[in-house]
Order: structure tokens, then sequence, then C-alpha cells
């Protein structure tokens, strides 16, 4: 189920081995636009230490979590989705349909999101 580090296409994207639309970098978190998009904006936030999510957090990346919703909500102001609204969700796990085992919160916004949960 979960890549190692070395194989990890969110790894790769840290690394700069596999291209991204970057939107925030610094040395710890990175964030850039989904490549298959669900909102006008749809960006994904990423702690650069690899952990597979939030089933799996490393003390490391927990540490972070604070700076992860600082950052969504910086993001969500630069991207103007913040008066309208927007989202912040991860997704744990095959039932809730993660395809990418390293952590990451896809912010979204700038369209009517609906308002149930699944
Ligand atoms: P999830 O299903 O929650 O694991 O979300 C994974 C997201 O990653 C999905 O919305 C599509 C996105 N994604 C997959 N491959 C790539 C890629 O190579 N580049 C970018 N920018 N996004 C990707």
């Amino acid at each position: 189920m979960s890549a190692p580090a070395s194989e990890c296409l969110f790894c790769k994207i840290v690394r700069k081995e596999i291209p991204a639309a970057l939107v925030y970098e610094d040395d710890e978190l990175l964030a850039f636009k989904d490549i298959f998009p669900q909102a006008p904006v749809h960006l994904l936030i990423i702690p650069k230490a690899h952990c597979e999510g939030l089933g799996d957090l490393t003390p490391e990346v927990a540490a972070l979590s604070g700076r992860i919703l600082q950052l969504s909500a910086q993001l969500a102001r630069d991207h103007g989705v913040m008066t309208g609204g927007w989202r912040l969700l991860s997704n744990c796990g095959p039932d809730a349909g993660q395809t990418v085992f390293h952590l990451h919160f896809h912010l979204l916004g700038g369209k009517p999101l609906g308002g149930k949960l699944c």
C-alpha cells in the first residue's frame, strides 16, 4: 500500500524529481496545485518529511500540524477563497479515497462545495 520514501510520488515532488506547480515552499512544508483539480482552487499541502498519513503521524510531522493549519489559512487568503469559504481535508486510507500515501491536505475553494461530509 505504502511506497518507500525513495519511490513515493510526493517525496519525488519534494526532491524536484518530478515537476509540480508549487505555490509555497519552506524547509518543512510544500504546497502545490493538484494535478486533477476538483475545484477552481485545489491545492495540496504536505510536510516534506515522509509520513504515510494521519494514521501514521511521526513525532516530527505531528509537531508541524499547527504550521500546516496556519499555512492553509494563508494560502486560502492568497488564492482568494477566504471570504467565499474553503475546505481543508485529508483522506486517510483506502475507504476515504487516499491514493497517495504521503500525508497531504487538500485545500479546496472557489465554488460552492456542498454541505455533505460523504
Ligand atoms: P488522495 O486521493 O487524497 O490521496 O489525493 C491525492 C491527490 O494527488 C489527487 O487529488 C491527485 C493528486 N495527484 C496525484 N498525482 C499527482 C502528481 O503527479 N502531481 C500533482 N500535482 N498532483 C497529483
